[in-house]
């Protein structure tokens, strides 16, 4: 898969490309990153890439010319096969876990991340095929979320992992009708490792035990108690089997019960 990032700020994305599932995607050529700086697509002496917004306002937005030259040239060299165009925006849809899944299935994806107070609306009219948002909070450029969508993407091209079970069990795995997994749209459980006692703090029991089908329900009413706490969101919108239903009742009910 080929990633190409359209960025005035390509050093940004050295460290990362460096480090963790970007680096072994790359090093195993499952991936590759191309990072394209977009002065190099401007004509002027000046390299600019932004000018003042029409009609008023505060801060500068990306002008459409360096934009469009720079992702043509890279659609011309994809010479004619099917290119999704993402412009990283917060007022894009929002990046899930079942979009990076689709995401994954594409053999190339361009990914601008834009600067400043914006982009010229007509890079988002007539190049982008899409406008994605990493969530719901303003960030003052797109490069930490091109960065971010890169990262949630190449661990689901297969073969980089290389643990392709363990995915199947993450946190919104299957949320929204993805991948089928044994936690289906809700939290992870919590993990644990040596030491079993740390500063008083002792490991729970029943992952001692030995006992795998005390650990799985344990497991699994964790990852429900959690979601039920902290994304009460996420239940609303997923299908719990009978005993997950069953768990969740436990789960309220004893919340309920006045502690003695
Ligand atoms: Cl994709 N870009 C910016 N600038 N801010 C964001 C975002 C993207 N997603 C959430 N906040």
């Amino acid at each position: 898969m080929i990633f190409d990032v359209v960025t005035i700020f390509p050093e940004f994305f050295t460290s990362i490309l460096e480090h963790g599932v970007l680096k072994r995607g790359r090093a195993g050529g499952q991936i590759e990153v191309r990072l394209h700086d977009l002065r190099d697509s401007t004509d002027d002496r000046h390299h600019t890439v932004d000018d003042r917004p029409f009609g008023g306002g505060p801060g500068m937005v990306f002008k459409p010319e360096p934009v469009f030259r720079a992702v043509e040239a890279i659609r011309e060299e994809a010479a004619g096969e099917p290119l999704r165009v993402v412009l990283l925006t917060p007022q894009g849809r929002l990046l899930t876990q079942a979009v990076a899944e689709e995401l994954a299935r594409e053999k190339r994806l361009v990914l601008i991340a834009a600067r400043y107070e914006g982009v010229d609306e007509r890079v988002a009219e007539h190049l982008a095929t899409e406008e994605l948002s990493i969530g719901d909070y303003v960030l003052p450029g797109g490069e930490l979320a091109a960065a971010v969508v890169m990262e949630a993407v190449t661990r689901l091209v297969p073969g980089v992992l290389g643990n392709e079970e363990s995915r199947a069990q993450d946190s919104f795995a299957g949320a929204e009708g993805g991948s089928q997994g044994a936690a289906r749209g809700i939290l992870d459980c919590p993990h644990y490792t040596r030491p079993a006692e740390f500063r008083d703090w002792k490991v729970p029991e029943v992952l001692l035990s030995g006992n795998h089908e005390d650990v799985r329900r344990w497991r699994r009413r964790q990852a429900i108690e959690k979601t039920w706490r902290q994304r009460p969101d996420l239940l609303a919108n997923t299908h719990l089997s009978q005993e997950d239903a069953k768990i969740l009742e436990e789960i309220q009910q004893a919340a309920h019960e006045p502690k003695l």
